[in-house]
């Protein structure tokens, strides 16, 4: 991307800074559109960054992202390949909806080559995944009795492993040479009065100094503390407090990660709370001050929409667009299920089918729902089905899934097919089903086979909502219906994504076949 600086040197108090980079490019913010939150971003064995986010109660869960130049990313893989920690995330008895992966921490151990993903499980035990490569495969190593809230790992110079977690009362336990368990914890410091909750924990040493990144999200404030030595004393500084969003009508950014360039550079990786597309990635330049603590490299006293590119643009990455045609044999590494899935009812093989796994009028309870992130400000999603083995009383189609939901699909009761489009389906604050939604709109269908088309306006500052349409040739469009509404409550964490559902009311047996899926 190219964007003049002059305005930028001019007016950044740290135009010194700035004006160092001889290149004519910047980046700009957020670094990806789409919901990657609580970000932990490291430079990897091999000069590349790697980016482990959570997300919830979609699975596999926490995706792993790599870039180049910490601007192009693309996703690699996941950490934990299925929530395995209790009957609900399988959708057994009730769900588990906002439960799952929660801020959680990634590291690659040079000694014995393995990357190491912690993270606490529903405020109980936590749990050490491991694998040879980024990508995977990954497997559950241990399981460790302390909820490691919040964590942040950090492997020292000696190849000691430290995690440095809580809320407030910050703890750093110290790991056995394995990593697998607790040698011993014990509180570092508390959080200042003026705080909040503290959590959201980075643990890094700089030039022989060891620092704790955390922050408040009452005060959407930005912590930044260090010590000579890694149990105390600790001395903090803020790093930044209710600094302007970089995205319109986003939230001041207060949460992610410290990293530094083979060019001796440091950057902020942080995410702006901004629904409904969720909490989405920014990054800006930090300076070292002569007292030793790293203050961040704002425009206007706020977080720039726009900085210097940190390295040499490298966009040889997956695009966040295009058409995938589900071809050999697995889903790609896009994908995410809403709940683990039941993987004996569906099938890629050139081509998604989907069985009808859950006998429900429900699309919060129906299982094998797989999802996509939104991505972009307007994010725009076609799927192609064939609908040929459908079963009375089947269920299928496109949704905007969140808390608040719409759907356009085709549904099957006797001989008859129609386009339905359905809205307001709804969960309450304890993440069970409030509404089932109404039908808002209907069409008559003439063919086997149907491409459906959603949009959603995903800026924070924009109209929440969104809108659908479809096809018999899959070029020419029908509106359907008039927009929907999307939900921008920050209380159930994921933004919106695309779903694409198939459910039966009446009986299992039916299937779908997706032909395609784009994201423009
Ligand atoms: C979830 O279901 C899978 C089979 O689909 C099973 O292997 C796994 O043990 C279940 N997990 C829990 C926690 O019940
Ligand atoms: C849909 O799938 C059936 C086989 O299940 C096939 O006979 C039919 O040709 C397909 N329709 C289209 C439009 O591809
Ligand atoms: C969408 O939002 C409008 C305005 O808040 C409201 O009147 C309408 O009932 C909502 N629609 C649904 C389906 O909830
Ligand atoms: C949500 O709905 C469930 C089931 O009806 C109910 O038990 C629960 O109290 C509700 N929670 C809230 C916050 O309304
Ligand atoms: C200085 C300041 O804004 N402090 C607030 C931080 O958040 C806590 C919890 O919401 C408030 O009690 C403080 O007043």
């Amino acid at each position: 991307m190219i964007v003049s600086l002059s305005s930028l040197i001019l007016a950044n108090p740290l135009s010194k800074h700035v004006s160092n980079y001889q290149r004519q490019d910047a980046f700009e913010n957020p670094v990806i559109y789409a919901d990657y939150p609580d970000n932990d971003v490291f430079r990897g064995p091999d000069e590349a960054y790697y980016f482990s986010a959570s997300n919830m109660h979609y699975s596999p869960g926490a995706p792993v992202l790599r870039s180049n130049d910490l601007v192009n990313w693309e996703i690699i893989g996941h950490s934990v390949p299925s929530l395995n920690w209790s009957p609900h995330y399988n959708m057994s008895g009730s769900n588990a909806y906002i439960k799952g992966t929660w801020a959680s921490t990634l590291r690659y151990r040079p000694s014995n080559g393995l990357w190491y993903w912690i993270g606490c499980i529903e405020f109980g035990k936590s749990y050490v995944y491991t694998a040879p490569e980024a990508s995977g495969p990954w497997t559950m190593a241990s399981v460790i009795d302390t909820c490691y809230y919040d964590c942040g790992l950090h492997i020292d110079d000696d190849d000691k492993m430290y995690v440095v977690y809580g809320v407030n009362d910050i703890m750093i336990a110290e790991l056995d040479d394995e990593g697998l368990s607790q040698v011993s914890t014990q509180q570092v410091l508390t959080a200042p009065d003026e705080a909040g909750h503290l959590e959201g924990n980075r643990l890094y040493k700089k030039d022989g100094t060891y620092y704790i990144l955390n922050d408040s999200p009452d005060n959407q404030s930005t912590y930044i503390w260090k010590s000579d030595s890694i149990y105390g004393e600790w001395t903090s500084k803020l790093l930044g407090k209710y600094v302007s969003s970089p995205v319109q009508g986003g939230g001041s950014p207060h949460q992610g990660s410290l990293i530094q360039t083979p060019n001796n550079n440091w950057y902020f990786m942080s995410f702006t709370w901004a629904y409904p597309a969720g909490r989405m990635p920014v990054l800006a330049p930090i300076e070292w001050g002569s007292d030793g603590f790293p203050i961040l490299s704002t425009v206007d006293g706020g977080w720039s929409s726009s900085y210097p590119n940190p390295l040499p643009e490298d966009g040889d990455v997956t695009p966040w667009t295009g058409t995938d045609r589900f071809e050999g044999n697995e889903l790609g590494v896009a994908w995410e299920w809403n709940h683990n899935p039941d993987e004996t009812r569906f099938n890629v093989d050139n081509g998604l089918t989907l069985f009808t796994t859950t006998v429900t009028e429900d699309l919060f309870n129906a299982r094998n729902t797989l999802t996509r992130r939104g991505h972009g400000t307007y994010p725009v999603a076609i799927i192609a089905i064939n609908l040929s083995q459908m079963t009375s009383g089947d269920r299928c189609g496109l949704a905007a899934f969140r808390d608040e939901s719409a759907s356009i699909g085709v549904e099957r009761s006797g001989d008859s097919y129609e386009i339905v489009m359905r809205e307001g389906m709804k969960l309450n604050k304890s993440w069970e089903t409030e509404s089932l939604g109404r039908i808002s709109a209907t069409a008559a269908i003439y063919q086997d086979k149907i491409w459906l088309r959603g949009t959603m306006d995903f800026q924070a500052s924009g109209t929440k909502k969104g809108s659908f349409s479809y096809s018999a040739d899959g070029v020419t469009f029908t509106p359907m219906g008039s927009e929907f509404n999307l939900s921008s409550g920050w209380e159930f964490f994921p933004g919106y994504r695309w779903a694409i559902y198939n459910y039966a009311t009446q009986a299992l047996g039916g299937s779908i076949l997706v032909t395609e899926f784009s994201q423009f």
